[in-house]
């Protein structure tokens, strides 16, 4: 697929589940700016039919290469991060994935079975994310029970695959010049800040300073009934000039341990 397609094909499908990304995106707009997307991140389990590499594949045709590593020993994650060689307007990708054998032997087999559900072929095709929850059962139960040991785990068997965030790149507003500009914005037009960790996360010194909304609550159709569940929420990046002279590109791994918790349901304080 082509890959301006491709990215907006992505934006359709995040912004369906994200009203608030839509909202935001015009607030800035409004006030006359540009919006130019940083990165995308894409979440996973470590399953060889669904693992960074498979999810990886239809950005490596498009010219990306993998360019950077990260690990969150806590939650049991591990992520790489993507560029595209030549064109640097392209967003960065980030694609993480859950490390099943590091979880319990029931987490393990729920996965798995979730997994066995869904026809082979889907996994094969290359907008595999773009097609959210290829399992067609979703208990309650199980979203319970997976919740236990891991948010990321549930997050993922209600949402499955998608952009679980589009990024705006702060630098280049054109009205905005510091992240916290940009977070008193957001607050002021009523949107709640992910302030685990501190509202901003990274400084000067890391080259990287990241914000996000809380992720939105939708309804979510579970065989039991309906409940409020977090879908996907909306990123700010401001990335500073390295020593070379030349903006950061990569991530921060302490940072990225926050901005996860933005899809968590405790911090909706419901
Ligand atoms: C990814 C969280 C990390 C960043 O920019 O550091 C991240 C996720 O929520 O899946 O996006
Ligand atoms: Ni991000």
């Amino acid at each position: 697929m082509n890959s301006t397609i491709f990215f907006e094909e992505l934006w359709k499908q995040y912004t369906s589940k994200t009203p608030s990304a839509k909202k935001v995106k015009s607030l800035f707009e409004a006030k006359g700016n540009t919006i130019v997307n940083d990165h995308i991140a894409i979440r996973t389990f470590n399953d060889p039919r669904v693992s960074i590499d498979v999810l990886a594949k239809p950005f490596i045709a498009m010219g990306y290469v993998s360019k950077g590593e990260y690990y969150f020993e806590a939650k049991k994650l591990y992520a790489q991060h993507f560029e595209h060689t030549t064109d640097t307007n392209a967003p960065k990708i980030f694609i993480s994935q859950l490390l099943l054998e590091e979880f319990s032997d029931e987490l393990q087999n729920t996965v798995q079975t979730i997994l066995d559900t869904v026809d082979k072929d889907i996994f094969l095709q290359e907008d595999l994310i773009l097609k959210g929850k290829v399992w067609s059962q979703l208990s309650f139960s199980t979203y319970k029970k997976l919740l236990q040991e891991s948010e990321y785990a549930a997050w993922m068997y209600v949402n499955g695959f998608c952009s679980n965030h589009f990024t705006v790149d702060v630098n280049k507003l054109e009205t905005f010049n510091t992240l916290i500009e940009v977070n008193d914005f957001l607050k002021e037009n009523g949107f709640k800040m992910n302030s685990s960790g501190g509202e901003i996360k990274g400084d000067a010194t890391v080259f990287l300073e990241q914000s996000s909304i809380l992720a939105d609550v939708i309804k979510v159709e579970f065989n039991e009934g309906i409940q409020e569940i977090t879908s996907c929420y909306y990123e700010f990046a401001f990335r500073h000039k390295q020593l070379n002279g030349e903006l950061f590109t990569g991530f921060i791994a302490g940072s990225a341990d926050k901005i996860f918790e933005s899809t968590d349901m405790e911090l909706q304080g419901k």
